[in-house]
């Protein structure tokens, strides 16, 4: 029995990823490395460190942990200054809708997100009193895909694993889900994951009912 809905943040509650792409393409560019859509969507649901391995897999120079850091905390500069333009009209289709569907029935609802902007983006969208629980970049040691994020919120909310169910749009995520024993549905650039439990390409394509009969 379905007793707390997690849902990842970026690409399932709001899209980010293009904001994500021009930070991390404006500090490669900076840097003389090539930084194309593809390896973006690499970085979808990885942790901005592991993001930024990809981004420097196509430099020529080897940069030491302190210069990691640095152009690390330069990409987020240039990406929170691009958040600034967020509003709830980049609510994702269904998301809010599902979210105030699950409140009603008494199911908890919590994010699970790698990202450490997660509650600034949650505010800038006017979600952030909407969820009983919130785990994200800054709360764990470990990225997905190990389930930590995932069992913090479900921790948080007083329900055991098996009585969780995840919204994930990435691979990483979807793993990390069910490597917490937790059920999960698969949306976006994950909506044709084989593991899904369930699939949709937005919340919008799937009820409540469809949620909770899992
Ligand atoms: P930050 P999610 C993830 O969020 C993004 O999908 C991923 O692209 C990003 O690298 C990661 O957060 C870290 O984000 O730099 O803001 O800490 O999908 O897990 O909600
Ligand atoms: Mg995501």
């Amino acid at each position: 029995m379905i007793k707390a809905v997690i849902f990842d943040l970026d690409g399932v509650i709001v899209s980010t990823d293009e904001l994500h792409y021009q930070a991390w393409k404006k500090m490669a560019q900076e840097e003389g490395i090539d930084f194309n859509r593809e390896q973006n969507e690499r970085c979808r649901g990885v942790s901005r460190m592991e993001s930024l391995e990809v981004v420097l897999e196509k430099s020529k120079q080897e940069y030491t942990p302190d210069q990691k850091h640095k152009l690390a905390e330069k990409k987020n500069l240039l990406y929170k200054e691009l958040l600034k333009q967020l509003s709830p009209a980049d609510i994702l289709p269904g998301a809010k809708e599902t979210v105030t569907e699950l409140k009603k029935r008494l199911v908890r609802v919590a994010i699970g997100s790698s990202s450490k902007n997660a509650r600034p983006i949650l505010e800038k969208i006017e979600m952030l009193e909407e969820f009983d629980a919130i785990a994200d970049g800054n709360d764990i040691s470990k990225g997905k895909p190990d389930p930590e994020v995932f069992l913090i919120a479900a921790r948080r909310c007083n329900v055991e694993p098996e009585n969780c169910l995840v919204v994930e749009d990435a691979e990483a995520g979807v793993s990390a889900a069910l490597n917490g024993n937790m059920k999960v549905l698969a949306v976006g650039s994950a909506a044709d994951d084989p593991r899904a439990n369930l699939k949709a390409e937005t919340l919008k394509q799937i009820s409540v009912d469809e949620l909770l009969a899992l």
